[in-house]
């Protein structure tokens, strides 16, 4: 038999904490029907793109009523889509449990691998004794995840062919904002196709840009952010001890800079760089260089040449002319494939490469390392997308800063004296058990898409509000994903697309971090959460994170 460790062992027997508007049962709620919704922006547009989906109410929850149980079992099948984020197995629990208290008999079929898995017919159904061995663990591995994305109507068909082969009454997409663009995309194609099947979608990312008012925090976060925040106070507390080691930490968050500050705000690391600040402020990267030189300079001047410095993954991408640089790169690369495909000499696609770009971006690629020119030739995501998490920026950082300070005299002569250490956390996160919080919260939105399931809502993301105030008050419904798009450009052309929520400067979080790091720059102040607690006094194991705090009050 499978061995478990002792607090796998524990964690199967937690019970999940519902919002009140679920606690009598999936089958027993009200739906109270809101107003119209419109999209953020670009009304027109995504009316076009949307005639049978654009402008559906809000949904809201409450408890009690009596829907009768459907007469035939429901068949849902769910897809965990893009990267993992802590209480994905949850979700599946939730919609498992929910279904199957609305009838006996109802099924849920896990497609294999992410998205793909729909289109090729591939799953698994989740039998009572698999979902059990998953219950309150981390990862996406009962069933995998993958990045495939479902665009075009070929794939649409085949992925219509397995609903209809299955009988499936819905599809529950959990992922974050480019798979929720695709959840809608898809239960507006089956309903032009005539299409009964629902599709639900689950807002999910250890990110943290998939948010609004409706959506407060993507589900993952919180683990993923505690996670590395632990790590962080456990090297904050290393350096305050050696007293000889800068650590360069690079955080995960493909764009947004929401972990890194979260992560900040956890740690009071001396350094907590936000890529959305420093591309407002059209930062070159010697002025983002420069954010770093000082503090080193300063802890020097007191004796203390160390100290922890916070980089986001995104970061490159937001200094404005490394940006400018990486979309002409992208845009060569896919022009040019075949021509480029056949250079095989690292050298030769840098020395190619840079005699194609134009005399701007030229001069920027050549001032980079070498590491870091050919890091950003490294193949791109399925969306086109560099894959920041390659780019070594913590090192790119490092090695600019150790440059200029070995030619700094004043430095030198106040005993300054540079070592540095450098880290990348992300994996490390996204897999992890899943926190009280991640595990309420999980459980609660795949048993909100299991009642907007019964209800045969289609185009919805289940929602869960009022996070701050604890489970007893959680506030429960569905929200139109149209409501959530724009029209931004992708390949060249624009689409509607789910608008990423980035951090915004002047929100509550942000601004907690400005009011501190001049201080935090220079003192120790560290904080060291230690590990996830998952048994315990609530004020530690219910513990919420800053940001969401800060924005809820
Ligand atoms: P999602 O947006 O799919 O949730 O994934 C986010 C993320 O974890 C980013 O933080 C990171 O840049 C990326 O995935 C890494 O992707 P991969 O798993 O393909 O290496």
């Amino acid at each position: 038999m499978k061995q478990l460790s002792a607090l796998d062992q524990q964690r199967k027997a937690y019970k999940p904490k519902l919002p009140p508007a679920l606690a009598q049962g999936a089958n027993r709620v009200t739906l109270k029907t809101g107003a119209a919704t419109e999209p953020v922006k670009d009304k027109k547009a995504i009316q076009a793109a949307f005639p049978n989906t654009y402008g559906l109410p809000l949904i809201d929850f409450a408890a009690g009523g009596a829907s009768p149980n459907p007469a035939t079992p429901l068949k849902v099948g769910v897809v965990l889509s893009g990267g993992q984020a802590p209480g994905g197995h949850n979700v599946i629990a939730g919609i498992f449990d929910s279904i199957r208290a609305i009838h006996p008999d109802s099924q849920v079929f896990g497609f294999s691998g992410g998205p793909g898995g729909l289109e090729a017919g591939q799953y698994d159904i989740i039998t009572p004794g698999l979902m059990d061995a998953y219950r309150n663990t981390g990862g996406f591995d009962i069933i995998g995840s993958g990045r495939t994305k479902l665009e075009t109507p070929e794939q649409f068909d085949r992925c219509i062919e397995v609903i209809r082969k299955l009988g499936l009454d819905a599809v529950v997409i959990i992922g974050g904002d480019d798979s929720n663009t695709n959840a809608a995309v898809l239960a507006e194609y089956f309903l032009a196709k005539g299409l009964k099947t629902s599709v639900v979608g689950v807002p999910k990312t250890i990110d943290g840009d998939l948010k609004n008012a409706q959506i407060p925090t993507s589900f993952g976060f919180d683990t993923a952010v505690k996670t590395y925040s632990e790590l962080i106070g456990n090297i904050a507390r290393d350096a305050r001890s050696a007293r000889k080691y800068w650590h360069f930490i690079k955080l995960m968050g493909r764009s947004a800079s929401h972990i890194t500050l979260e992560a900040g705000l956890q740690t009071h690391a001396n350094v907590t760089l936000i890529s959305e600040e420093i591309e407002a402020k059209k930062m070159t990267l010697d002025q983002v260089v420069e954010l770093v030189i000082r503090p080193i300079k300063a802890r020097a001047a007191l004796g203390k040449n160390y100290g922890v410095a916070l980089i986001p993954e995104g970061l490159v991408e937001f200094i404005p002319a490394i940006k400018a640089l990486i979309a002409e790169v992208n845009h060569l690369l896919a022009e040019k494939e075949a021509e480029f495909g056949q250079l095989e000499a690292t050298a030769d696609k840098i020395a190619t490469l840079a005699g194609w770009l134009n005399a701007g971006n030229a001069a920027t690629f050549k001032a980079l390392p070498a590491s870091i020119q050919s890091q950003l030739l490294l193949d791109r995501d399925p969306h086109g997308n560099v894959q920041v998490s390659l780019i070594e920026t913590e090192k790119l950082l490092s090695e600019i800063v150790a440059a200029k300070l070995k030619g700094d005299a004043d430095y030198k002569a106040k005993g300054g004296k540079f070592s540095p250490q450098h880290h990348f956390f992300g994996y490390e996160g996204r897999a992890a058990a899943p926190s009280n919080f991640d595990a309420d919260y999980c459980y609660g939105l795949g048993s909100v898409a299991a009642v907007l399931i019964q209800a045969g809502k289609t185009g919805y993301m289940a929602s869960i509000r009022n996070l701050s105030k604890g489970p007893a008050n959680w506030l429960a419904g569905g929200i139109p994903i149209t409501m959530l798009f724009n029209m931004e450009p992708r390949h060249g052309k624009l689409k509607p697309v789910i608008q990423k929520a980035l951090v915004e400067l002047d929100s509550p979080a942000f601004l907690e971090l400005v009011k501190n790091r001049d201080a935090w720059e220079v003192e120790d102040a560290y904080l060291f959460p230690g590990p996830i607690q998952y048994f315990g006094p609530a004020e530690v194991c219910d513990a919420i994170t800053k940001t969401l705090e800060l924005e809820q009050g």
